[in-house]
């Protein structure tokens, strides 16, 4: 197996539980590089996007609720890519399966995860889980310049009447 990027995001469950370090521990097991690694407040255009190929399901709005950080009043996730060899599967593994309940008691899922009252999977965080929808996520949460590796194709652009913000 080649090297793979994947992304990987802790939850505002995982934030708000102070998991951030365990989580990042665990997955330290795989000896896999991070990349690219940033604190983002998730807006509902983030959410629905990230989220896209669930959006006929019952439990997606309370799933958009949940990503933005409306459940826990906690607007903070934490998005990171791993780079390595086998990198998508290795993070499945450590994270566990999507029901907390069905997960293995030590991944991170198993070990913090629960079901809400409302059936939800709060399940502290997320990974990508093929190729293909690792590349469309990485793509969706981070620019070319915030990953410290050329990991796909890249174009020059310029912009007209661009305005950001810059320290006082
Ligand atoms: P995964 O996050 O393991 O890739 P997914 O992409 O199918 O799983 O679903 C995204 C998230 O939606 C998942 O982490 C938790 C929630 N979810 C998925 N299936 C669910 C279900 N049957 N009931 C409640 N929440 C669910
Ligand atoms: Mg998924």
């Amino acid at each position: 197996m080649t090297n793979q990027a994947t992304l990987v995001i802790i939850k505002p469950d995982g934030l708000k539980k102070s998991l951030t370090g365990n989580i990042l521990s665990r997955l330290s097991e795989t000896k896999l590089k991070i990349i690219g690694a940033k604190i983002v407040s998730v807006s509902e255009k983030l959410a629905q996007q990230h989220y896209r190929h669930l959006k006929d399901k019952p439990f997606y709005p309370e799933l958009i609720k949940y990503i933005t950080g409306r459940l826990h009043g906690e607007n903070r996730v934490m998005a990171l890519i791993y780079y390595g060899k086998d990198a998508i599967a290795k993070v499945r593994q450590i994270s566990g399966a999507t029901n907390p309940e069905e997960a293995d008691p030590v991944s991170v899922r198993g070990a913090y995860g629960r079901i809400l009252t409302t059936g939800l999977y709060e399940n502290v965080v997320h990974a990508s889980s093929d190729p293909s929808e690792a590349e469309r996520e990485i793509k969706l949460w981070f620019n070319p310049d915030e990953i410290v590796s050329d990991l796909y194709p890249v174009k020059q652009t310029s912009l007209k009447n661009y305005r950001k913000k810059v320290w006082k």
